[in-house]
């Protein structure tokens, strides 16, 4: 099993319930949701012409593949209804692996660690928020958080996913 660290962003229609059907659909037999940050509402980063974003971090126990995963996550991001038409634009959910295991990737589809999550407050605010020992506080540290506001804590959060535990 390998931990995997995802970031999951929405800003058209009903966010947080794009959120919450992502994270039912990314719980499969093979890969488990061990850990939720809360909830975010953050500035657009990029394209600012855009509506605030909902945004959130996942810890998922897998027994894939980092290239079986990527596809698991591309199939939940379709089923939601994602169209990658304008680069850095609207879109119902976005899911980007962060981090899987120790993997160092820097060719193809799928780089790892991703590239950019140590430029944005967005992707660290709530990453360090569940996963604290891993070494990018001082990367966040040296960020702007203007515009990023507690939207719904973690607990709310988990309870409404996957019901009272
Ligand atoms: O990179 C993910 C999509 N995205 C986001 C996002 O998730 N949050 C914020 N605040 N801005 C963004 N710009 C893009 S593109």
């Amino acid at each position: 099993m390998a931990t995997a660290y995802l970031s999951l962003g929405s800003n058209l229609g009903d966010r947080l319930g794009y959120l919450t059907d992502a994270i039912r659909r990314l719980a499969t037999p093979h890969t488990r949701v061990t850990q939720v940050s809360s909830i975010y509402e953050t500035a657009p980063w990029g394209n600012t012409d855009q509506p605030s974003f909902l945004n959130m971090a996942a810890a998922v126990e897998t027994n894939l593949t980092p290239d079986e995963l990527l596809r698991h996550i591309l199939s939940v991001e379709q089923a939601l209804g994602r169209v990658r038409t304008v680069r850095w634009g609207p879109r119902t959910v976005d899911i980007d692996m962060l981090l899987f295991a120790d993997e160092r990737r820097t060719t193809g589809d799928l780089e790892l660690p991703h590239p950019r999550m140590a430029e944005r407050a967005f992707v660290l605010v709530p990453l360090l928020e569940i996963a604290p020992y891993l070494p990018y506080g001082e990367a966040l540290d040296a960020l702007d958080r203007t515009g990023i506001d507690l939207f719904m804590e973690a607990e709310v959060f988990q309870k409404r996913i996957f019901g009272v535990q």
